[in-house]
């Protein structure tokens, strides 16, 4: 599947430069290409000025709102954002239209934090302009969600999220969520390293974008994951989870391939590397709440066998009952065996239901609180209407 990249705000500006890399790495390590093209947006020229692998004519990285920023950034305010996005969004429908290789791409997949100010307003303005112009693509937005430490102390953060995840959900085709406070559970000296932590949400698109993309024979599985297959899946809140295990720790010494030992060693390692994939998903949700779901296998050829396939899937089927499974299978010469999981069109996100039931306190809070103030006011000025003036 090859994808067009949009990346807003600084965060999604930084994801959209990794999935740059991982590009460049499906092209030198197996030829292939996964991106069509790559852009940042941003009210911020500073961060625009800080990514790598996007490329750095104005058309790819694209400062929006200068006249009302000054290029500094919207200081969290996604109303200004989308303001802006509505203003200038022209300015990326253009870009897009200037990619060459547009017509060879499959979907949009735009990027941004929810918790922020330009991107959380700009993702979903320019989703929906994307959608009025190119009614046939889909367009899925990647959704960063704060860290907790950020929800405790701005209260901003969550009104952000609430208002921009209602929002893309009502415009994108789905909305794959990825929760900044996952990926710091087993190290938490990861909350200053942004760009590792890019890295873990970025991988997990590899294997399943490169699926599908291979010329080589050898690669091609017995049942590849396409992109019509993943645009047939991913579809409303979602989540992506990847698991690895090196091959070598399967191989008992001196025994022979066909050993009956080695076969259910195999077996099981597959079930623990999809256990990881499931444990590792980008947001906190049952997996029996998914509509949908695919898994693909990666492993060297003589790793892969039907048996282990099947009972991924049937793994899989008993934690996701009540979704439609597609699957794949993608060999390669060597490396370690990797599972893609995602889960998809999810009935319930307890994360989500909590930013849209919290900010409806705040908005409820603020509403009093302004009423509070008013009633003050008319205090104040009832209570020195009898003193009298010197004027
Ligand atoms: N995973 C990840 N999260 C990031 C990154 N940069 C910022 N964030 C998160 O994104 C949120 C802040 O949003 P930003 O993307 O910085 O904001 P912005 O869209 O640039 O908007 P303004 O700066 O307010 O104009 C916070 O929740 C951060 O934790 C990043 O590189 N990676
Ligand atoms: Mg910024």
């Amino acid at each position: 599947m090859k994808l067009v990249i949009i990346g807003f705000g600084q965060c999604g500006g930084k994801i959209a430069d990794e999935f740059g890399r991982i590009n460049a790495r499906a092209r030198s390590h197996r030829g292939i290409e996964i991106i069509a093209d790559a852009f940042a947006v941003n009210t911020d020229v500073t961060d625009l000025s800080s990514l790598s692998s996007i490329k750095s004519d104005y058309r790819h990285r694209i400062l929006i709102g200068s006249r009302k920023t000054g290029g500094h950034g919207v200081g969290k305010i996604n109303e200004l954002g989308a303001e802006i996005a509505r203003d200038d969004g022209d300015k990326v429908i253009d870009a897009i239209r200037g990619t060459k290789r547009f017509y060879e791409s499959d979907a949009f997949l735009l990027i941004a934090s929810a918790g922020g100010g330009t991107g959380s307003g700009a993702i979903p303005v320019i989703t929906e302009f994307i959608k009025e112009r190119y009614p046939d693509k889909p367009v899925y937005d990647l959704v960063v969600l704060p860290f907790e430490h950020e929800e405790t102390t701005e209260e901003r953060s969550i009104y952000n999220s609430a208002l921009c995840l209602k929002s893309v959900n009502m415009v994108a085709d789905a909305v794959i969520l990825a929760d900044n406070q996952r990926y710091i559970r087993k190290d938490a000296s990861l909350r200053n390293n942004l760009s590792k932590i890019n890295e873990l949400i970025a991988e997990p698109f590899f294997d399943l974008l490169c699926a599908g993309e291979e010329k080589k024979q050898k690669f091609i599985g017995a049942k590849t994951l396409d992109a019509g297959d993943i645009m047939q899946t991913v579809t409303g809140w979602t989540a992506i989870g990847y698991g690895r295990t090196e091959v070598s720790m399967f191989n008992l010494p001196f025994s022979r391939k066909s050993d009956f030992r080695n076969k259910s060693t195999e077996i099981h390692k597959g079930i623990q590397t999809m256990d990881e994939a499931i444990s590792e998903l980008s947001i906190n949700c049952n997996p029996s709440d998914a509509s949908r779901a695919l898994y693909l296998l990666s492993a060297p050829h003589k790793e892969m066998n039907m048996d282990l396939i099947k009972e991924l899937g049937d793994y899989l089927k008993d934690i996701a009952p009540e979704a439609i499974i597609r699957t794949g299978d993608y060999p390669r010469e060597k490396g370690p065996l990797n599972v893609t999981v995602m889960l998809s069109e999810l009935s319930g996100v307890s994360k989500i239901i909590d930013y849209f039931t919290k900010t409806i306190e705040l908005i409820d809070l603020i509403k009093r609180k302004r009423e509070g103030i008013q009633v003050e006011h008319r205090d104040l000025s009832e209570s020195f209407r009898d003193i009298p003036s010197l004027l």
